[in-house]
């Protein structure tokens, strides 16, 4: 896996029948050795955790995956479509993690909005390591979710006014100026928080830690778009515009 994303060459998909907390294992040890190769942890992404997402993908549990730092992309910064394979962009709701999010206790009292302290919008740069960007879910979850890179727009507080309007904010993708994908927030597990709140049990289960300064993606609201070297950007009614170019 880790080889294809080096070479940017697919490979073909993994025997089927792979226990699911197998393909985390794999995952963790692809994600381990970018980190033994001097990579940081900075997030933790969900996945399929829209509508939208299912249907594309045909995929209908919620994932998780793990960002690096090597993967963050500035706002407005280049992606290196010559590092990719067959990328796709979809826009996503961004958090910030301000404290650890203790996950010891039960999950019921893990209060994990307690811990974010900011949202942002977000785009993801997801780029399947097996051909034809077809995978089962223990495929996809061996291959970091698809992760590649990352882009987060502007930080804004997240205060009480802020955590009730991401229940219905409408989200675009746009590519070279024209809206590609359109859809809400609250297609995103019917409310952005309740995705993060969502992630709990699963990082539990999964043994991602979730720790202060990490990005959390909550999962993108619309289908992906193929990415070709052009702008693109995610727009969120309200939180602003994340964007980068890709060339
Ligand atoms: C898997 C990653 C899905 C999301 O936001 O739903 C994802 C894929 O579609 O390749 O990141």
């Amino acid at each position: 896996m880790e080889g294809a994303r080096l070479r940017a060459e697919a490979v073909p998909q993994l025997p089927p029948g792979l226990p699911l907390a197998d393909a985390y294992r794999i995952q963790h040890a692809v994600v381990g050795r970018r980190l033994a190769r001097g990579e940081r942890l900075a997030g933790t992404k969900l996945g399929m955790t829209s509508r939208a997402k299912m249907a594309q993908m045909g995929i209908s549990e919620i994932i998780c995956g793990q960002l690096t730092d090597a993967m963050m992309v500035p706002d407005g910064g280049t992606v290196d479509l010559a590092r990719l394979i067959h990328p796709r962009v979809e826009p996503e709701v961004a958090f910030r993690l301000a404290r650890d999010v203790d996950l010891t206790g039960p999950d019921a009292e893990v209060d994990i909005l307690a811990c974010v302290d900011a949202v942002a919008p977000g785009l993801e740069i997801i780029d399947s390591r097996y051909a034809d960007f077809r995978f089962s879910l223990p495929d996809v979850v061996a291959d970091n979710t698809s992760a590649a890179f990352f882009v987060v727009g502007p930080w804004r507080a997240l205060d009480e006014a802020a955590r009730e309007a991401l229940g219905d904010l409408v989200v675009e993708l746009v590519i070279d100026g024209e809206v590609v994908e359109r859809g809400s927030t609250g297609e995103i597990l019917g409310h952005p928080l309740d995705a993060l709140r969502a992630l709990v049990p699963l990082a539990r289960e999964r043994g991602f830690p979730l720790t202060a300064g990490q990005v959390l993606l909550a999962g993108a609201a619309t289908a992906a778009a193929p990415l070709r070297p052009a702008r693109v950007e995610a727009r969120v009614a309200r939180l602003g515009t994340a964007s980068a170019v890709a060339e």
